[in-house]
């Protein structure tokens, strides 16, 4: 079946979609009746009854009242777009049978879906979680499906603890309260007595958890996966995605303020790049492991709360993929697009890990009950490039009409057909493990390491971003209301790192244990011997690992940034002009505020076009602010001197021409000399400086309290 082409340069193709496409059509019914009137319903009478013969307004209604599935369970939020991915030269064809990874030639179409965990679908893009990166290739051996996090690790070791965890972290449910938000006790609940959660919550309670960017953050399988190559051979594999404009993040102050100024935040951003033609990109990169190294490591490659560090085992980058195409249709695509880990090519199989043994069951179960039956692979976002041909048949809403006498293998009547593959003939075969054990229910002891990772990423943080880290706990736990959580939670952070244990405990009003306490372990079952379940206590030689801190991303491009350009009547045009010039250059984009939208008029009488009033911008969202000359009214104008005192709050750069001084002299910073604020007179040197601060992204040195709030 022909797929609707996931990649191509179908841009003006697709604008002229969401624009005109249906012209010369006329409405007709879901049945093909022309309908000559879509304003009335059928009455008795001009002021009568409605009739129940009305069978254009029944099925209009009955459909509009059946327009809402399920929403995922978690994911609910979330976000996708088309686009390719292209293997390099150097491909992974020594390791794996998978021709996506192998051939540089080939280009495989993609959709991906980003999203967030904890809200519900109509909850806001910013707020603290951790961001689902789903991948989708179409292959030529059919759909492979990379369900990422942009987190590395993840908060408990075994499948059989989903459930509480998601239950913990949703409202809670005598009042549904609070909205996409882990700050409230049934989440720290949880987290206080599940110390294998450490690692992860020091992931969750970084930067990394409030993006600046769908297009800035990094994408992570986080289980251990196996390449299979040609003969059968497995290497173990972790994969990654690096964005290609840097990892970075916004303030925790500006992502409160972002979920109420622009609740959309992410999906703009998404769309809007796409559509300006500025391709998200990202490098799929990869760690291997060989088979014999399995057990070399100071954790278990099987624990999904572990990462590999890149100083381990480094990050092989091995093709790209590009984000070229916004979906048609939210629901068709976005919505019904179904992930599954289990969704493999051959070239590729799965590990022990129980987390994603445990996966390998949930994603059918769910899309079940969400889509509504057996056939949502006949979805057309679900479908592979290949036909499918099995004996599978029936099932709500089947699409494929199949024909002959035959659903049933081995068959003669049908030819024997369709055949099984072996290996070299695409088949998939599962790899030979030798597994000799007892059943049991239990875990590995070398699972039982939960604070050496935890303590490597915390080490591993740039100043200022430790001590965002320390906040995020501050208010989280401080949204906490019984006070044993709160302890409970002091307690494990005592055994990460002291120092953040005192800081937080400070903030809460809380006594620090003098030695670090041994948390509660229930990973025990009821008649489990609590000695088989004691911690390990690990020491990594490694004390920090730079790639863990946002700090070290790229800073190298000012691509897709927005900047701020604050305006009013007598603004210097000409400098107005060269900034936005300037900036453009470089893939950035200027947009100019003014206090009424339309035009605003520069000095020589020009007029300037306005995209924004002071009523409908705000700073946080943007990511720098310029203020040119011939603007000395805005001293006056509270909304601009916010814009300006926030935007300076939340560390961005801000570029002012000299002459408007009088303007930053009215703001809390003033006119001095600060890091990321470029005060200058000539338009080219303040632009060049101006640009290279916005490679930056924020100048977090800034970050001391001041008078006003952040
Ligand atoms: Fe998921 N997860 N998950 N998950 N997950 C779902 O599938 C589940 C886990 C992830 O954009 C659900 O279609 C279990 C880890 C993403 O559509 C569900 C466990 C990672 C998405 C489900 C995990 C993920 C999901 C909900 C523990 C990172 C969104 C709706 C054993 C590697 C995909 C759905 C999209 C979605 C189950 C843990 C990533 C219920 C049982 C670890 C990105 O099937």
């Amino acid at each position: 079946m022909a797929k609707s082409k996931p990649g191509g340069d179908a841009k003006n193709e697709q604008l002229a979609k969401h624009t005109t496409d249906n012209e010369d059509q006329f409405l007709t019914t879901n049945h093909g009746t022309r309908v000559n009137d879509d304003q009335n319903s059928l009455k008795a009478g001009e002021r009568g009854p409605s009739l129940l013969e009305d069978f254009i307004m029944r099925e209009k209604i009955t459909h509009f009242d059946h327009e809402r599935i399920p929403e995922r369970i978690v994911h609910a939020r979330g976000s996708a777009a088309h686009g390719v991915f292209k293997v390099y030269d150097n491909s992974l064809a020594p390791y794996t049978k998978a021709s996506f990874l192998t051939d540089p030639q080939a280009e495989t179409p993609v959709f991906v879906r980003f999203s967030t965990v904890a809200g519900s679908r109509g909850s806001t893009d910013l707020a603290r979680d951790v961001r689902g990166f789903a991948v989708k290739f179409y292959t030529q051996e059919g759909n492979f499906d990379l369900v990422g996090n942009n987190m590395p690790v993840f908060f408990i070791q075994d499948a059989m603890k989903f459930p509480d965890l998601v239950h913990a972290v949703k409202p809670e449910p005598h009042h549904e309260m609070p909205q996409a938000a882990s700050a409230h006790d049934t989440f720290w609940d949880f987290i206080s007595l599940m110390p294998e959660s450490a690692h992860m919550i020091m992931w969750l309670m970084s930067d990394r958890a409030i993006p600046r960017s769908y297009r800035m953050m990094e994408g992570f399988g986080v289980h251990t996966f196996r390449l299979i190559d040609a003969d059968g051979k497995s290497t173990f594999v972790k994969f990654h995605w690096k964005p290609l404009l840097g990892v970075h993040s916004v303030a925790w102050d500006e992502a409160q303020k972002i979920s109420g100024k622009d609740p959309d935040f992410h999906r703009r951003d998404l769309w809007e790049s796409i559509e300006n033609g500025q391709f998200p990109e990202y490098e799929l990169g990869v760690q291997l492991v060989p088979e014999e190294d399995e057990h070399k490591y100071p954790f278990d490659l099987l624990d999904p709360t572990k990462l590999i560090p890149e100083e381990m085992v480094p990050v092989q980058r091995i093709g790209r993929l590009t984000l070229n195409r916004n979906p048609d249709n939210f629901f068709a695509e976005t919505e019904q697009v179904a992930f599954h880990v289990g969704h493999i090519v051959p070239g590729i199989d799965f590990t022990n890990d129980p987390l994603l043994q445990g996966r390998l069951f949930s994603y059918t179960d769910t899309q079940l009950i969400r889509l509504g039956g057996p056939n949502f692979h006949e979805i057309p976002i679900n479908r592979p490039l290949q036909e499918v041909q099995n004996n599978q048949r029936d099932g709500a809403m089947r699409q494929q009409i199949n024909k002959g006498r035959t659903s049933y293998n081995p068959n003669s009547l049908g030819g024997g057909c369709p055949f099984q593959a072996r290996w070299d003939e695409g088949g998939f075969r599962s790899h030979t493990e030798r597994i000799e054990a007892h059943k049991v229910r239990g875990r590995s002891k070398s699972f039982f390491d939960h604070f050496s990772q935890a303590t490597l990423f915390y080490n591993s943080q740039s100043p200022a971003e430790k001590t965002h880290l320390e906040n995020a706990l501050a208010f989280e736990l401080g949204k906490v209301e019984t006070v044993e959580v709160r302890e409970r939670m002091v307690g494990i952070l005592t055994q990460i790192d002291r120092g953040l244990a005192t800081k937080v405990a400070d903030a809460l009003g809380l006594p620090v244990p003098d030695a670090p306490e041994q948390p509660i372990n229930h990973s025990v079952p009821a008649d489990g011997d609590p000695q088989e379940y004691q911690p390990i206590d690990v020491k990594l030689d490694l004390s920090a690992s730079a790639p863990l801190s946002m700090e070290n991303t790229v800073k190298d491009t000012i691509k897709s940034r927005k900047v701020a350009i604050l305006t009013a009547d007598g603004v210097l045009t000409a400098n107005v002009e060269a900034m936005l010039a300037a900036l453009e250059a470089e893939g950035a984009k200027g947009e100019v505020i003014a206090t009424r939208q339309g035009f605003v008029e520069g000095d020589d009488g020009k007029e300037l076009a306005v995209q924004h009033s002071y009523l409908t911008a705000a700073s946080v969202l943007f990511d720098a602010v310029y203020l040119p000359g011939g603007t000395a009214a805005l001293v006056q104008n509270g909304d601009a001197v916010h814009f300006l005192n926030e935007a300076f709050r939340h560390c961005k750069p801000i570029a002012a021409d000299a002459s408007a001084s009088d303007v930053l002299d009215g703001t809390y910073f003033g006119a001095g000399e600060h890091p990321g604020v470029f005060i200058g007179d000539d338009p080219a040197a303040l632009a060049k400086a101006f640009k290279a601060g916005i490679r930056q992204h924020r100048f977090w040195e800034r970050e001391i309290p001041g008078p006003i709030p952040a």
